[in-house]
């Protein structure tokens, strides 16, 4: 009896750990990261969270100061439709050991959809606070280890043996005395009560199956975020082409669909779409089409080659919910692009056939390789043909813009100066939460002009290794230019 006990005790605490180690290793797979770079009142800082891949989840946040002065940081979760007052206390951020500018701190994401992380620097010039835009979504499926699932159901196994062999020792023996030998009525009643306890746990494992089908099925439907399908379609329209894009936004998971609010400007425009061709990545247009319905945009087709084209299209709600769609298109060697007038006057493409560069050559400061996972801060300089620095304008609200995407596919983000975050939505969470002059001032230092190294940098962290290409476009003498660059990530 003792012995039977000892053994549960044993088991349950093993079974314990390996839960609790599955837990810790889980938080660390895949990725999704937003990088912001802003200032809290007089404090540059640089702001790098890693969102969790499963909702609710552990985002890692670090806090960079990029000037001396802050002592203090603190982080703070808010969900779009709450705001601060539906938050907890702010969680303080801890000083990185050995690092007198860096703080870490670790924030529980508890429900899907639009958040904002209000970051709050104290130092000698009082106490001041930036909003970073951040997305909540379930992103990933965490499969259970091979080596894990045996071993549960090994453990599993025992632990039934145990619980029928306890119910039996104990209705069989508990009440004799020690060493008295158990009649064969104590024998029955113990097999009566293991038959009892083999039904109640059979019913409990049968429950308990259903129940995780269950709560497996709402997540797959209710949670898992995967990003919106465009629909194309390129037609002929006074004579020239028009690629048109269908959007069925009541078709996401159900739990974001309070987060679908009606679309705000994101650096000007409602929709934001890169298209590249995808054999070679030698043809690239940034457009902004117009909405002709509650469900479809249009925008002409500029003179882009013959192929087939990936299209990515990016959308901010009102809630702060920003997010790329998906969809993909060919050009045909008939298809018209002659006649080409612009649907946006900030839209922009580049081909070989376009590649006699405006008046100016974009460059990167410095080397083309980096490490994933770090901040990369990618570094861009603007040179007119005689070699001197070309002063920059402000192209849709900022000095650059420039689009990532890994060569497989798997990773797109449109970057600018201020990170991957959307700045529409931090607009938006910034004239929600401290009022319209600080919505304001955000959207004037976007535009700061460049220091005295003429170098226009994004932040950006490269999810994962690979090979990459890097589009950027600046304006100068009102006159875009993009700079396409190839990029190995280690
Ligand atoms: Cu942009």
């Amino acid at each position: 009896m003792n012995r039977s006990f000892q053994m549960l005790s044993v088991c349950l605490r093993a079974l314990a750990m390996i839960v609790m180690s599955a837990w810790s290793a889980s938080a660390h797979i895949g990725q999704q990261n937003v990088v912001f770079e802003g200032t809290a009142g007089p404090y540059p800082i640089r702001v790098i969270i890693k969102a969790p891949v499963v909702v609710p989840g552990l985002a890692e946040i670090t806090v960079r100061s990029l000037a001396p002065g802050v002592d203090a940081v603190s982080v703070l979760p808010m969900r779009w439709d709450t705001g601060r007052k539906g938050s907890p206390p702010p969680d303080k951020a801890r000083p990185v050991k050995g690092e007198s500018d860096l703080f870490s701190a670790e924030l529980w994401l508890m429900t899907s959809g639009a958040h904002s992380v209000q970051v709050t620097a104290n130092g000698a010039r009082g106490e001041h606070s930036l909003l970073v835009p951040i997305n909540s979504i379930a992103t990933a499926r965490l499969a259970l280890p091979k080596w894990m699932g045996g071993t549960l159901a090994v453990l599993g196994v025992l632990l039934v043996c145990l619980l029928i062999s306890v119910a039996n020792a104990a209705a069989k023996e508990s009440v004799l005395e020690a060493g008295e030998v158990p009649s064969p009525m104590h024998r029955r009643r113990g097999l009566a009560a293991a038959g009892v306890a083999t039904g109640i746990l059979a019913c409990g494992i049968w429950g308990g199956q259903r129940w995780w089908k269950a709560e497996e099925q709402q997540y797959l439907t209710r949670q898992l975020f995967e990003p919106f399908q465009v629909g194309t379609t390129l037609t002929e329209k006074d004579g020239q082409s028009v690629l048109r894009l269908s959007i069925d936004f009541s078709k996401g998971p159900s739990s974001f669909l309070r987060n679908v609010t009606p679309l705000i400007p994101d650096h000007g425009k409602l929709m934001h779409v890169f298209v590249v061709r995808t054999n070679g990545f030698d043809a690239m247009a940034h457009l902004h089409p117009v909405r002709i319905s509650p469900t479809q945009f249009e925008t002409a087709l500029p003179p882009l080659p013959a192929g087939n084209y990936q299209l990515f299209a990016d959308v901010t709600h009102e809630s702060g919910f920003s997010h790329t769609m998906l969809g993909g298109f060919g050009i045909r060697p008939t298809t018209r692009t002659d006649a080409f007038k612009p649907t946006d006057e900030d839209d922009a493409w580049k081909s070989a056939a376009s590649a006699d560069g405006n008046g100016f050559q974009i460059k990167m400061a410095g080397a083309s390789n980096f490490v994933s996972g770090t901040d990369a801060g990618i570094g861009i300089q603007a040179f007119g043909p005689d070699g001197i620095p070309k002063e920059l304008e402000p192209y849709l609200g900022m000095l650059g813009h420039a689009f990532i995407m890994a060569e497989d596919g798997s990773v797109f983000s449109h970057i600018h100066p201020q990170g991957n975050g959307s700045m529409g939505a931090a607009i938006a969470f910034t004239r929600r939460e401290f009022g319209t002059s600080a919505a304001q001032k955000l959207a004037e230092e976007i535009c700061a002009p460049l220091g005295a190294d003429r170098t226009l940098s994004f932040p950006y962290v490269f999810p994962k290794p690979g090979n990459y290409r890097l589009w950027v476009q600046a304006k100068a003498g009102a006159k875009v230019e993009t700079g396409t660059f190839r990029l190995t990530v280690d």
